[in-house]
């Protein structure tokens, strides 16, 4: 605005015809030609150009008309009744014995909830079921309100249920309880309970398969942002529906067979790691030129 109005006064100062004269000398740089009534007018449009501009504040008026567009916690949405869900989630504890919900009772809390199966045991979890083995309506209650009035989507609230106490992210022992659950519980996977021993080790290739799609940083911390990104949570509402082998990025048991058999195959002592000495004896020694290469981590990387 101000150097709007500055070029206002040089053209008037320009246009007016009894200084158009002395204007032309002082190009010239014969300003002591010049009559006093101009010296006097060019002194204070000179010293209008020499004063610093000044950042115009933004008026509260001006600032409250750009729209919030950062939600790190999902858009809040109008049309959410929460004491609504809430009493839907009251009504059903009450058809448990003392309004307590065991781990078992948690795929009606979840439907309540309005939240796919299988996050049963992340809401069991947080609610501090595995302390003394049951929730009590009072205390899911007051978990889930607090839930559903600060975070505004799906990304947001299994963050909230599956993260540790003031944490923004996620690390991978933060998904055995929910993946061990699922072993437990998935009706694809009865043939897999009955063996214990492959527990572990079905639910350490689904976390690194988690972390190889969704952590896109490779930081070992899944972030809200990443998560949102991803289609894991899409995967996770779809074990209820579909054979756990449609998911071909995270759960297929027939993929965690066919990796674990082969990790088997090269992890030569079976001591469960891969090293130097096994990959020196896969294919007649064939791969015994790549060790002293940074081929080696990339040859245990694509397994
Ligand atoms: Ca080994």
């Amino acid at each position: 605005m101000k150097s709007g109005s500055m070029r206002i006064k040089e053209i008037s100062l320009r246009q007016d015809p009894d200084l158009r004269k002395e204007l032309a000398l002082l190009a010239r740089g014969c300003d002591f030609v010049l009559p006093s009534r101009f010296k006097k007018r060019l002194k204070a449009f000179q010293q209008i150009q020499a004063q610093p501009k000044k950042e115009e504040p933004l008026t509260p008026a001006l600032s409250q008309n750009i729209p919030k567009f950062y939600f790190p916690k999902g858009c809040p949405k109008d049309n959410v009744n929460i004491d609504c869900i809430i009493s839907k989630i009251e009504k059903t504890f009450s058809l448990f014995p003392n309004e307590r919900a065991t781990l078992d009772d948690m795929g009606k809390v979840a439907k309540a909830c309005e939240c796919p199966l299988y996050w049963k045991s992340p809401l069991f979890y947080a609610a501090g079921g595995d302390r003394s083995g049951f929730v009590s309506v009072h205390k899911f209650v007051a978990i889930w309100r607090k839930i559903l009035q600060t975070c505004h989507d799906d990304t947001a609230k299994f963050m909230q249920l599956l993260a540790k106490p003031g944490c923004t992210y996620l690390e991978r022992e933060d998904f055995v309880p929910f993946l061990q659950d699922v072993v437990n519980t998935h009706p694809h996977l009865t043939f897999l309970r009955e063996a214990s021993e492959f527990h572990s080790r079905y639910i350490t290739t689904v976390i690194q398969r988690i972390f190889y799609t969704v952590n896109r940083s490779w930081s070992g911390r899944i972030t809200c942002a990443e998560l949102r990104k991803s289609n894991f949570l899409q995967h996770v509402a779809l074990l209820e529906e579909e054979d756990i082998n449609q998911s071909t990025d995270y759960f297929s048991y027939e993929h965690f067979y066919v990796i674990y058999c082969k990790f088997w195959e090269l992890d030569t002592d079976h001591d469960l790691y891969i090293d130097e000495q096994d990959l020196s004896k896969h294919s007649d020694h064939g791969m015994r030129v790549c060790f002293s290469t940074s081929m080696n981590a990339r040859y245990i990387m694509n397994i």
